[in-house]
């Protein structure tokens, strides 16, 4: 299976952990793939009208978007059921966890594409306000709400694992742990997952 990609994208990495996780990560090939939010990746817009990555062809030659559905397929042809659990309340608690990490891993990307890629002359300040708003108030409810979740190993917790990472890696100095213990130690726990280390972000 290729995953057209770049794994600082948190949308690629979650996929990628979520393949070792489930013990299919050595059959998941990353082909980098750059993105800019206003210029078209032709080759990208050839294998997904959306043209965001993650991008992943099947072996069978099925192209599948986007990383929620990835993430799926990938527990769906492992045959794991413990990272998605197939119904009752479990199921849709961690798909809520997961949209959470998701939840955030959009406002941060927006913020970073607004930083990084947007002329500063058209820097929305009241926006980067919003968006940061969003984040500390999704982290101030993982803190609160949810550390029972995160003792499990879901594709819930790998969004929060891998957001929590892209904050870090693109955003130190924010410094999330503040009045934040409990998110901090599950971080520092998830963090040294294989699945994790196998999927580490460049050094910069
Ligand atoms: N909802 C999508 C979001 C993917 C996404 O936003 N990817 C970004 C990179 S982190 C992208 O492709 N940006 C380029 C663009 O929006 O044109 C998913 O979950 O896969």
């Amino acid at each position: 299976m290729k995953i057209h990609g770049d794994i600082v994208s948190p949308y690629v990495r979650i996929c990628l952990v979520t393949g070792h996780e489930t013990g299919i990560g050595d059959r998941l090939e990353l082909v980098a793939t750059d993105v800019r939010i206003a210029t078209a990746n032709e080759p990208l817009a050839r294998l997904s009208p959306i043209a965001q990555i993650p991008v992943l062809v099947t072996d069978d030659g099925h192209v599948l978007h986007d990383s929620r559905v990835i993430v799926d397929y990938i527990c769906h042809v492992s045959d794991n059921r413990a990272l998605l659990p197939t119904e009752g309340p479990a199921r849709f608690r961690v798909l809520t966890l997961q949209a959470i990490g998701q939840g955030i891993a959009d406002a941060a990307v927006s913020y970073r594409n607004e930083i990084a890629q947007r002329p500063q002359a058209l820097h929305w300040q009241a926006w980067l306000d919003r968006l940061q708003l969003r984040i500390d108030t999704a982290l101030d409810a993982l803190e609160r709400s949810w550390a029972s979740e995160l003792g499990e190993t879901t594709v819930g917790s790998i969004a929060v694992a891998v957001v929590l990472s892209y904050l870090d890696y693109r955003f130190g100095h924010w410094a999330w742990r503040d009045q934040r213990p409990g998110l901090a130690a599950f971080h520092e726990r998830f963090a040294i997952r294989p699945s994790m280390e196998k999927t580490a972000l460049p050094k910069r």
